[in-house]
């Protein structure tokens, strides 16, 4: 520990956790970095969110790997407030199922305003969603509202949404660069993945993953991608 000269009798620098090398970190030329940087982003242009699925089944370990991505995310004061749920179990997606395309139909025919149907209308979606019970994966990610600890205390969590958010774009990406598609499937309200998937209340759900091969021949939007020079300004 540092002596700070003010530390009374007792006191305990909090900061004081230990470090360990930057073990892992390769050092690369600029050049390689604008190859790399360059590479990247031509694998993730062609990233497509995809609503059709083959039901070819895909190993568990895939799944298991690209988690590992997403555990790697930052997270406020790294509690990594996350939790994945990856279902492969044809009668919990039926149930998964049925609940999202209750509500999926509340949503397309009550509850969405007008001008949110008109934003989707472009994207073709409706309140089927077959691909639930499709496609080999579904990845429910859920964040920490607030933790329990081993004496059942509640504790905050910092930035749980935001870093959630994080990881789950992590997690995206590992399942494109594996070389499956996906779909971010937001069911809305989806409290139901917390019952059916028997989840703590203190978890709530953020997305529903869902991930495989896409089916032969399936057709996605026409849609653009803004120009980087549209999305960045750059002050050197
Ligand atoms: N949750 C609905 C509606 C929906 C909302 C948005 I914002 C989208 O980008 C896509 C769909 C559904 O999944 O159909």
């Amino acid at each position: 520990m540092v002596a700070t000269g003010h530390a009374g009798p007792g006191d305990v620098n909090k900061a004081d956790h230990g470090t360990v090398p930057l073990d892992g970190f390769v050092h690369r030329e600029p050049e390689d970095l604008v190859e790399r940087a360059r590479a990247f982003a031509d694998v993730l242009s062609r990233r497509r969110t995809v609503r059709d699925y083959s039901d070819r089944s895909v190993p568990r370990a895939v799944i298991e790997h690209a988690v590992r991505a997403a555990g790697s995310a930052p997270s406020g004061a790294n509690q990594q407030p996350w939790h994945f749920v990856a279902i492969a179990n044809p009668d919990l997606k039926r149930r998964i199922r049925q609940a999202a395309e209750a509500e999926e139909r509340a949503f397309y025919e009550h509850r969405a305003p007008e001008d949110w149907l008109d934003a989707l209308a472009p994207l073709g979606t409706n309140a089927d969603k077959p691909f639930l019970e499709t496609a080999p994966w579904l990845i429910a990610v859920f964040y920490e509202r607030h933790r329990v600890d081993e004496q059942g205390q509640r504790q905050k969590t910092y930035y749980a949404i935001d870093s959630v958010g994080i990881a789950t774009g992590i997690l995206i990406t590992a399942l494109h660069q594996a070389g499956l598609a996906t779909l971010t499937h937001t069911p809305s309200p989806m409290g139901f993945l917390t019952d059916v998937l028997g989840r703590p209340k203190h978890e709530r759900p953020f997305v529903l993953l869902v991930t495989g091969y896409p089916a032969d021949a399936v057709r996605v939007p026409a849609i653009d991608r803004k120009p980087v020079s549209d999305i960045l300004t750059l002050l050197d």
